[in-house]
């Protein structure tokens, strides 16, 4: 297997500017007529070179003449002397039933549905499958009337009729040409919602959204998102939408969350299906966010597309950003802002850590699907937010515009988009720009020296970028690092010179040094503002100085971090075997920073909850994965005990009346189960969860309950999961969270409770929402099972991996990561996982995509 190199790119030699696609849609037998309008780009005979997998071709025609001309190999089909300009005709059939892995054309539960990014087109048919193909697609879809009423594709629906013998038809068209990874196909039967929604120009666009039947109610949040992300694209980036027609489609079998394909985006439904009953409040932000996500690319993606798949994070890591910046206008900015971080300290270091270390813009790769990574979207998204700092709103807002202005309808890159960006404000981003080609997490280090003779204190920060697993030399990066500093009074001192901006220091070299003269040996640099950069920060404070920190920093993210740079430091104590060293003065002043928050759910709640155990990980080496995990749980029940009075009141006086999704009830319903699974480390959190969950009207309260429960106590825990199961039997979408807590919970028969959940009548090795919620949950997030000693958690991952990627190599890759992070871990450890490793590149029918991973994890 090869993989291919960014700097191997070349312009296409022919283009296809018009498709015509005739879909005659059948369970085992679907046929797919393509007539394409093909130019030659350049004056070479080169044949024209399509591609196609798993299709069975039919018949091929050139200008109305059959043509034999042509090869098939593995990956497509050659066609050889062709002129200049033609019309090609294909015929395929393919197999819409038996694709299990969820790409190309495929059929579940009675729905056809197409996933086409990255590289699914070519499962459909034979065709340039490539996003710098643009082409304007008209398609007409044939179907059974009675079991698929509706039919849909792009654009706008232009003719339709029916035929005598029971099927009927419609014709799409979509002006706006594409690149066919947008393309898609729906078929099925729906509930379905309508709105309307007026742009600021004036213009009406109809709103539908398609859900399974019985679901309507359930659909209504998901509508009313899309008109807020309708409206906040308008104000804040002037950006209209541009079609008579925006469709979303909700289905049950799908790979990832949702796709942004032109005026038609087919999302996995558990991001579109929310009500009070069976959404947490966590599920309503994700609605919110990923309609307003996939919203966002139509410009972003879709009206500017991307000129190769290295240049993934050009749309990913831009709608990101823009996504997260909406949800912020709709919520919380902090608890957004530390939301956002958690994923970067939990997964993408861990991602930078590992064999899988990648830029944002990769050099390299055998399966693109495999790139959809932390790393391109939110470290893309950092990198994003880091621009928009050095440049600010206007600036950011000014080189948006000339983005739009110079790239609509084209395929681009993300030099282009630097340049735009630079060109508009006239801020030199040359240096910043290594960002997209240097992998890694830097670390920056903070330190203090005082010379009393001169009175001056020196802080000094260094940069070190250390090698990755892909990239051996590193270079200085720029660093915009957001930083203040307290005196010991608590007053903002400011340092002689050398900040770019109030509160920002750029690190553009090694080290960078900041004086104060004259103001004494006490000041507390406080920095990594709002997390500022994609960095690990070290510093010399002491526990006492992230408790200074706490009390008088501005920056409410940092406030936040010194709480939890301060948990890290105990749970070291303890992981070191000697939590003595934690003096009364730090557990009281935890005790007064808590007590000083009562009036503050917001932050209140994110300063309660202990570092994952994921993140801890991230700043240790040679680790003893049970050592660990038992120091952060030692810690957290002392914790508890030591303020569990204070949480008590904090858990009575957070109590709602009736449900709303709404900011300030998310918060205090968050800092009340927040607190509920601290109490639970106590003996008195029994009658708490008892009657939070009985009482409950809404699934957060249910499931923080139950969460409680699973720390409590096994025999409550199944008490209540019992419960929890009856209610909700024949609602897959709500038993995911059953079947997500049984799989992290900490019992030593945990595999055998995996092997019942595998064969509860609602798992579905078929259905990837099933199979990421017992077996993703598992390998993720339960440490005791997982991590075992005698390597039964790797194994039975393994195991699992070699049966899925027969049928869904796409998901059985991203569920290999855990088994692929082993760096951090003792040595035996490290064996241990190896050795499943090994297992998996042994067998000689492993896919690309696995293959790709566990090579790189090996290696
Ligand atoms: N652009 C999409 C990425 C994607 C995808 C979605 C569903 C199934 C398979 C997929 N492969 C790639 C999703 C997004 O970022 O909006
Ligand atoms: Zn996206």
């Amino acid at each position: 297997l090869v993989a291919k190199r960014r700097e191997d790119y070349r312009a296409p030699e022919f283009t296809i500017t018009d498709i015509a696609l005739d879909f005659t849609l059948d369970p085992s037998a679907t046929k797919v007529v393509s007539e394409l309008q093909v130019k030659r780009q350049d004056n070479a005979n080169a044949p024209l070179e399509l591609d196609g997998e798993h299709l069975q071709l039919l018949e091929v025609a050139i200008d109305d003449l059959p043509f034999g001309d042509y090869q098939q190999t593995d990956s497509g089909l050659v066609l050889n002397n062709v002129p200049d300009a033609f019309t090609l005709r294909i015929v395929t059939q393919v197999n819409p039933s038996e694709n299990k892995a969820l790409e190309g054309l495929y059929l579940s539960n009675g729905v056809y549905c197409t996933q086409c990014e990255a590289e699914g087109f070519r499962r459909i048919t034979y065709y340039l499958d490539r996003p710098d193909v643009l082409a304007r697609f008209t398609v007409k879809i044939t179907g059974d009337k009675a079991s698929l009423p509706t039919m849909l594709a792009n654009g706008n629906p232009i003719e339709q009729g029916s035929n005598t013998d029971g099927t009927h038809w419609i014709l799409w068209q979509d002006p706006f040409p594409k690149p066919s990874y947008l393309f898609a196909l729906v078929a099925g039967s729906f509930d379905q919602l309508t709105d309307t929604f007026v742009t600021q120009s004036g213009k009406s666009v109809a709103l539908e959204l398609f859900v399974d039947k019985g679901k309507r109610q359930r659909g209504e949040f998901a509508l009313e998102a899309l008109k807020r992300s309708m409206r906040w694209d308008e104000e804040v980036f002037g950006l209209e939408y541009d079609l008579d027609i925006y469709m979303i489609v909700a289905v049950d079998f799908f790979n990832m969350g949702a796709m942004e394909n032109k005026g038609l985006n087919v999302f996995n439904s558990k991001f579109v299906l929310a009500d009070q009953a069976s959404a947490t409040d966590e599920d309503f932000f994700n609605v919110e966010s990923v309609i307003a996500h996939e919203y966002f690319h139509n410009w972003t993606g879709n009206r500017v597309t991307c000129r190769d798949w290295f240049q993934l994070s050009l749309k990913e890591g831009l709608t990101v950003f823009r996504d997260q910046q909406f949800s912020s206008d709709m919520s919380s900015p902090l608890s957004n802002r530390i939301k956002q971080v958690r994923v970067m300290r939990e997964h993408q270091f861990a991602e930078d850590a590992s064999a899988m270390s990648h830029p944002i813009r990769p050099d390299e790769v055998i399966e693109m699907n495999n790139f959809y990574t932390v790393t391109v979207y939110d470290k893309g998204a950092e990198v994003i937010r880091m621009m928009h700092t050095l440049l600010g709103a206007e600036g950011f807002r000014a080189g948006m515009d000339e983005y739009f202005r110079r790239h609509d309808g084209q395929a681009v890159t993300c030099d282009d988009f630097v340049s735009a960006m630079q060109s508009a404000t006239d801020i030199d981003l040359t240096h910043f720009s290594r960002w997209y080609s240097q992998s890694g997490t830097p670390r920056v280090e903070v330190k203090r020296a005082y010379d009393a003779a001169s009175n001056k204190l020196t802080v000094t920060l260094t940069q070190q970028n250390l090698a990755t697993a892909d990239q051996s030399e590193k270079h200085d990066l720029y660093i915009p690092l957001q930083i203040e500093f307290l005196a010991a009074d608590g007053q903002h001192v400011a340092p002689d010179s050398g900040m770019f901006r109030d509160n920002l220091v750029i690190l553009d070299k090694p080290v960078t040094e900041l004086t104060f003269t004259g103001k004494g040996s006490n000041i507390t640099p406080v920095a990594l503002g709002n997390f500022s950069a994609p960095v690990k920060l070290t510093s010399d404070l002491t526990p006492l100085e992230w408790l200074h920190t706490f009390r008088f920093a501005n920056d409410a993210f940092s406030r936040w971090d010194a709480i939890q740079q301060l948990y890290n430091w105990c749970i070291e104590q303890y992981y070191q075997g000697s939590p003595q060293q934690i003096e009364k003065v730090i557990w009281q002043g935890l005790y007064e920073a808590v007590e000083a928050s009562q009036d503050n759910p917001e932050i209140l709640g994110e300063c309660l909850v202990v570092p994952s155990f994921e993140t801890l990980c991230q700043t240790r080496e040679n680790i003893d994965v049970h050592a660990l995990n038992e120091a952060r749980q030692t810690f957290s029940h002392d914790l508890a005990e030591f303020m569990s009075d204070l949480l008590l009141v904090i858990y009575q006086t957070n109590q709602s009346d009736s449900y709303a999704y709404e900011p300030a009830q998310v918060s205090s319903r968050r800092c009340k189960n927040v607190v509920l699974t601290l109490l639970a480390e106590l003996p008195l959190a029994e009658t708490l969860i008892t009657e939070q969950f009985s009482g409950s009207d809404n699934m957060s309260d249910t499931l923080g309950a139950l969460k409680a429960a699973q720390q409590f106590d096994l025999v409550l825990f199944n008490n209540l999961m019992n419960e929890f199961e009856q209610r909700w039997r024949d609602d897959p979408l709500v038993l995911d969270k059953w079947f997500g807590l049984h799989a992290t919970c900490d019992r030593s028969d945990i595999l055998a409770q995996l092997t019942l959940l595998r064969q509860h009548p609602q798992f579905s090795q078929q259905n990837p929402n099933r199979v990421r919620a017992v077996i993703g949950s598992f390998a993720f997030y339960n440490t005791s099972g997982f991590h075992a000693d005698d390597g039964s958690g790797y194994r039975f991952l393994t195991d699992y991996l070699l049966e899925l990627d027969k049928t869904n190599p796409q998901v059985a890759s991203r569920l290999v990561t855990p088994l692929t992070q082993w760096q951090h871990f003792a040595p035996s450890r490290q064996a241990l996982m190896r050795q499943q490793l090994s297992r998996l590149l042994d067998d000689a029918s492993l896919s690309k995509d696995l293959y790709e991973k566990v090579s790189k994890a090996l290696a």
